[in-house]
């Protein structure tokens, strides 16, 4: 009996300890995780980082040539479904940019709508290529993507978000040294008139990679901020999606282990919300080369968000 009740107990103690397996990858490098829940599996959309051969991207730069999508049904457990956007297919890219940073993906009416930054290909008047957001629309999470011929008019910049209210009305966030958002139209292609610049946020430093996320009624907008040399995940909140936001808080502290850039997404999987975000554990001395990782995110009862720890060994 007492045999029974020792075995059952230590169970329940090793499943409630059970943590992710940080980094979640190690097939590949991964940045910039954008994790959404579709039909009870999660998806992450991460930025796939490689290394610069000669010809190649830059060295010492990121370099980025397309995107994988990976899915679990228990954060542990990664499917990579392979490739599903690269920059040699999309019509308006610039194949020699190396450049599709941080991306994000969402349903819509059963079709998948994936959002990426990458660099235009230079003008016919010889004038230099530019960041602009594109969409790629598919009928499963995994593809296959079809990408749209034109990037967003009127989107200059990097690090889309994508936010879908509870009235279905989306909205587009991105950066460019500062955040800014739009209403999009329901053909989640264009942008409405209006691009909104979040600047209601602390106005020193860097601030990229907007986060979205509506909990009891309140909008989160959570974005890296650097004001020294590595980024540190803030957030500010709002009663509507566009603001005025006010500055409430940080979520995750400078990484530790030096590497400048983090980024990030919140999600909410069985219950519990998990913190996405990256570090460069499997490039320890070059933090180009990132891989994802994903922690437990617990609200106060107050609203505001616990700082979350990272889990590093
Ligand atoms: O991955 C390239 C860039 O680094 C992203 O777009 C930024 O958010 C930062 O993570």
């Amino acid at each position: 009996q007492l045999k029974y009740w020792l075995c059952a107990v230590s169970a329940i103690l090793i499943t409630l300890t059970v943590k992710a397996q940080n980094p979640l990858i190690t097939n590949q490098f991964t940045a910039d995780p954008s994790a959404r829940v579709f039909n009870g599996r999660v998806y992450v959309y991460p930025s796939h980082d490689i290394k610069a051969t000669p010809g190649h991207g830059r060295a010492g730069w990121f370099v980025m040539e397309d995107y994988h999508v990976f899915s679990s049904a228990n954060l542990t457990d990664w499917t990579d479904h392979g490739m599903i956007v690269s920059q040699t297919r999309v019509p308006w890219a610039d194949p020699a940019s190396y450049s599709m940073w941080a991306p994000d993906c969402i349903l819509r009416n059963g079709k998948y709508y994936f959002y990426f930054p990458t660099t235009t290909k230079p003008d016919s008047v010889g004038g230099r290529g530019h960041f602009a957001v594109g969409v790629a629309v598919a009928d499963a999470p995994t593809g296959p993507f079809k990408p749209e011929e034109t990037p967003i008019k009127g989107v200059l910049g990097i690090d889309p978000n994508v936010f879908m209210d509870d009235d279905g009305q989306a909205y587009l966030y991105w950066s460019q040294g500062n955040i800014y958002g739009a209403k999009l139209k329901s053909n989640m292609l264009e942008i409405e008139d209006g691009v909104k610049t979040l600047s209601d946020l602390p106005t020193k430093g860097l601030k990229e990679g907007p986060y979205m996320y509506k909990y009891k009624g309140t909008y989160y907008l959570t974005y890296p901020h650097v004001e020294n040399k590595i980024e540190r995940l803030e957030y500010a909140t709002s009663k509507s999606p566009l603001g005025p936001f006010k500055f409430t808080g940080v979520i995750m502290d400078e990484n530790p282990t030096g590497c400048w850039t983090n980024h990030h997404s919140i999600i909410e999987f069985k219950g519990q919300h998990y913190l996405f975000y990256h570090s460069n554990d499997l490039s320890p001395s070059f933090d180009k080369n990132r891989s994802i990782r994903a922690d437990s995110l617990f609200f106060n009862t107050d609203g505001t968000i616990k700082k979350v720890v990272p889990t590093f060994r």
